[in-house]
């Protein structure tokens, strides 16, 4: 007798059929050949030099070698059935001086790169920026400066009239706070400073600018078909309970966290709340800023990792709840496990500002422990966090969230920024000394996955 009629198939649903399923990159973090070809250094090539900033003093110099191993990581792709593949081009590959001048050559790579999907049938997703500033943009002020907002046109001019007749899917930008605050705030992520708060809202404001300008660029460019979108990573409260009182709570608590971004982009302007928040702080604005900000795009992008749990207090206020010192955690200390952030976050999105479509543009578990034993690496932790969270989001479609894709962060294990190579965050093992890809347990999961389009 054969085992499927003694248990029969799992009765749980299917994701929408045109359901896109993918995996997404970021240039710095995989490429490698980081001085190769013309490419000048960013402002991680940089930081990654400034002894203590980043763990080990990793570097991106080899990262996967991902700029001589395209095809071979490709074909994984192939094998695991992944269809849709998000990446980033680096800047400084580019545009070395961060002007108008092109290096030819960074421009062949990722035609290379765009064949070899093409030829395997593989739609690419393009970010624009994923961090990697030109370091010579940086010497003169970098995000501080609102010249950089002219440096970016033109770059994204140069990527997008070299690339329309091969790519139709774009991202502007990569979670603006990270390369804003974290970057010139709190000083956890390149270049690393510390500076005053008003200094940091305008950081957040010329990124916004950048954003329009990446949308104004693609529409101009890009050929009818092309669609552009930002990618976000908003803070997400989570309701204790889905008691009505608590969900408005968390609801308020999320219009809060994301008057920087989204809402000036959905809104056309900054709200009476950013205002009150940001008081004397808030950034400057020119006349006109706002209508290159809130051009229409055609998604939104979330990156969904965490969240945190919120309910409402007997004072009618809202209290944001610790964590105890045992919650469920991945290796990254930041990286509590709230799965129902998949869920609420596209909710709140949906609700606040209804982008026409939401793609949930990044997700994934990053562990310090992925060890091939016997030729394998059993990573089930990873696949459990990955299956809670997909049913979650599975519940946000059911509830009528238009969210039309998912791209799992990562294909390969790869530079974590200021956690170097320590942190894993690949369904593929990557030995850094050899360069090695071993497909872990949970991209044999994700293909199944994929392959049946309903969970596993
Ligand atoms: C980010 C970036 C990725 C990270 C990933 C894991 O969110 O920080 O977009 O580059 O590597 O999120 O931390």
């Amino acid at each position: 007798m054969s085992p499927h009629s003694v248990y029969p198939a799992l009765s749980s649903h299917c994701f929408p059929r045109d359901f896109i399923w993918g995996v997404a990159t970021a240039a710095p973090q995989i490429e490698g050949a980081a001085f190769l070809d013309g490419k000048s250094a960013s402002t991680w090539d940089a930081f990654c030099r400034v002894p203590g900033k980043v763990l080990n003093g990793d570097t991106l110099d080899v990262a996967c070698d991902h700029y001589h191993r395209y095809e071979e990581d490709f074909d994984l792709l192939v094998k695991l059935g992944i269809r849709h593949y998000r990446l980033s081009i680096a800047w400084p590959r580019i545009c070395p001086d961060g002007d108008h001048r092109v290096n030819q050559a960074g421009l062949a790579f990722y035609h290379r790169v765009f064949d070899a999907l093409a030829s395997r049938g593989i739609t690419p997703w393009v970010t624009l920026y994923h961090w990697d500033l030109p370091q010579c943009l940086e010497e003169q002020g970098g995000w501080r400066n609102r010249a950089v907002v002219k440096a970016f046109a033109s770059y994204a001019d140069i990527v997008v009239r070299a690339f329309a007749g091969k790519v139709k899917n774009w991202i502007t930008l990569n979670e603006i706070s990270c390369f804003t605050r974290m970057a010139y705030g709190t000083g956890r992520k390149a270049p690393g400073l510390c500076e005053p708060e008003q200094v940091v809202n305008q950081t957040y404001h010329h990124a916004l600018l950048c954003h329009g300008e990446g949308v104004r660029a693609v529409r101009e460019h890009g050929g009818l078909a092309a669609k552009v979108g930002l990618t976000d990573n908003p803070s997400i409260p989570v309701p204790v309970s889905t008691s009505e009182q608590d969900i408005s709570a968390a609801a308020e608590a999320f219009g809060e966290d994301n008057i920087r971004v989204l809402d000036p982009i959905h809104h056309g302007h900054y709200t009476e709340r950013y205002r009150r928040l940001t008081g004397k702080n808030g950034a400057a604005c020119e006349k006109d800023d706002f209508s290159l900000i809130s051009l229409p795009t055609d998604f939104l992008g979330l990156n969904i990792y965490w969240g945190y749990f919120v309910r409402a207090s007997c004072n009618g206020t809202v209290e944001r709840m610790d964590f105890p010192a045992s919650y469920p955690r991945t290796s990254s200390p930041w990286h509590a496990l709230v799965p129902q952030a998949l869920h609420w976050g596209p909710r709140f999105v949906h609700g606040l500002y209804a982008p026409k479509e939401i793609l949930i543009t990044e997700h994934g578990a990053g562990y310090d422990d992925d060890v091939i034993v016997d030729g394998e690496i059993k990573d089930l932790h990873r696949r459990d966090c990955l299956r809670t969270y997909l049913r979650e989001m599975l519940d946000t479609i059911d509830a009528g969230v238009p969210v039309k894709g998912y791209f799992l962060w990562s294909l390969l294990d790869n530079f974590e920024w200021q956690d170097g190579y320590l942190r894993r965050f690949g369904i593929v093992h990557n030995d850094f000394n050899t360069q090695r890809r071993t497909p872990k347990l949970s991209a044999e999961w994700y293909a199944a996955v994929i392959a049946a389009n309903r969970l596993q």
